[in-house]
């Protein structure tokens, strides 16, 4: 019997999980369906330009979802689950800081961390971690109760658990228990049939909808998953004629005519579930919860420290204006800021070490005996290697905190008199036993690597830079 590897795991794992999904929330459905028609038609109207940041075969199948947890011995077990699936952890979001409104979590993202692995299935997952022990929203007695309830749950059966090692540990499962991994790994986030306990959620709703979310119910379920556009200001328009309801904005980089960079996400508003809810004489009622919602984004090139440092600047400027003239869209004033300061094209970017590109030998470079330059610039310039953006594989935390709240009942509460509990990627990977990865090293790794490949190519002395 054949076995079934890490990769394809990951790949039937997210398939599986967006059927799920588009049963419980139909409304997913039609924007997977709305995105792959923009994709095509983006595919038609640039060629193999549209595939610059990632075949269409990638994209087409790309997902991320979002999950969230109450301890870090259900992050552990969470990442046992997507190491299964090769996915590990990459980047720290402090949202409690990044939200105005109360957001009381920490996170991380599960992915493929690989070159060759992203382009075989790029599935990840933002996972958020509930800081019970943060005194802005938790009192003492509170917290009590909270750590008392998450100890007595149980997210991840046993049995899902230990097929999860045997994949990490052997790099594949065997036919018959891959497809019982698969299920398991499913089922555990399904939204639960098992009533709410009304009274408790309510007390944890009172101070952020999203420690309900965690902590009021003792299971847990995919919050959203998120396909991947070529167009996303095209496909808002299209959501919108169809009659769904989108959030305001779409959060990340303005649209303008220079090169894509980061992420730029947009959601549909939380639709309202229906959930059994148990009362406190302990009569079961229906009732229903706001809580998912279906994201959809694009991707663009993966910014250096230095241009995500631009970013947040720029981002700081488009704020301050957007505060001094508040007549004026915010993404008109964001696209002028970005003509301005944001270097207009690839080359650019790459010039002045913002972006990240992996670079190979031409096909065409010269070949009359002469002797290549040794400078990085010039050996693009004149024709020798080309230069191939590095597409962004990570969130970024102010458009988290945006989801977040747009998708929020109320803005909870939260007593900025009190000092916030330090968490930050060090404690995370304690919580975690394993190491938080820094998403910077990875991009640059996966450059230095191309261009350690074009100086032995190339037979240059040093690696060019
Ligand atoms: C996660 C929100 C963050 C994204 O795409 O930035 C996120 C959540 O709602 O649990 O998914
Ligand atoms: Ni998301």
């Amino acid at each position: 019997m054949s076995a079934t590897g890490q990769w394809q795991l990951r790949a039937a794992f997210a398939e599986r999980l967006s059927h799920m999904y588009g049963r419980e929330v139909p409304a997913y459905t039609t924007l997977v369906d709305v995105s792959r028609e923009v994709n095509v038609d983006v595919l038609r109207a640039r060629g193999a330009d549209a595939e610059r940041l990632g075949s269409i075969g990638r994209v087409t199948a790309e997902r991320h979802g979002a999950i969230r947890v109450g301890t870090p011995r259900e992050l552990q077990q969470v990442a046992r689950v997507f190491g299964a699936l090769g996915m590990h952890p990459v980047g720290f979001y402090d949202l409690r800081e990044a939200a105005a409104s109360a957001v009381p979590v920490v996170s991380t993202a599960f992915r493929p961390v690989d070159g060759e692995e992203l382009a075989r299935n790029p599935f990840r997952v933002f996972t958020s971690l509930l800081t019970p022990a943060d005194p802005r929203f938790f009192d003492a007695d509170l917290r009590t109760r909270l750590e008392s309830f998450l100890a007595g749950r149980e997210l991840f059966p046993p049995e899902l658990l230990a097929l999860a090692d045997r994949a990490a540990a052997e790099g594949e499962l065997p036919e018959g228990e891959a497809e019982h991994f698969l299920q398991l790994a499913v089922r555990a986030f399904e939204l639960s049939p098992e009533p709410v306990d009304r009274a408790w959620y309510e007390t944890l709703e009172r101070i952020s909808a999203v420690a309900a979310d965690i902590g009021g119910v003792r299971s847990t379920h995919i919050n959203h998953l998120t396909p991947r556009v070529l167009d996303i200001d095209e496909l808002y328009r299209r959501m919108t004629d169809r009659g769904i309801e989108m959030i305001d904005t779409i959060q990340g980089p303005p649209a303008w005519k220079g090169p894509d960079v980061l992420l730029r996400q947009t959601s549909f508003r939380a639709l309202a579930e229906r959930r059994a809810m148990r009362t406190p004489d302990g009569a079961v009622v229906s009732g229903a919860l706001r809580v998912r919602f279906g994201e959809v984004e694009a991707r663009g090139i993966a910014l250096t420290r230095e241009g995500r440092a631009l970013y947040d600047e720029l981002l700081g400027h488009v704020d301050e204006q957007a505060s001094q003239h508040p007549s004026k869209a915010r993404s008109d004033i964001a696209r002028a800021v970005w003509e301005r300061h944001m270097p207009g094209s690839e080359q650019e970017l790459a010039a002045e070490g913002l972006a990240f590109f992996t670079y190979r030998l031409a096909d065409d470079r010269p070949r009359d005996g002469r002797k290549p330059p040794t400078s990085l610039s010039e050996l693009v310039d004149h024709g020798w290697v080309h230069a191939e953006p590095i597409v962004y594989e990570d969130f970024l935390p102010r458009s988290a905190a945006g989801i977040f709240q747009s998708n929020l009942s109320g803005e909870g509460t939260r007593d900025n008199d009190q000092q916030g509990t330090a968490h930050d990627a060090a404690w995370l990977s304690g919580a975690l036993g394993r190491d938080v990865l820094d998403p910077f090293d990875l991009y640059e790794q996966q450059q230095n690597r191309s261009l350690a490949q074009v100086a032995r190519a190339l037979d240059l002395t040093d690696t060019p830079h």
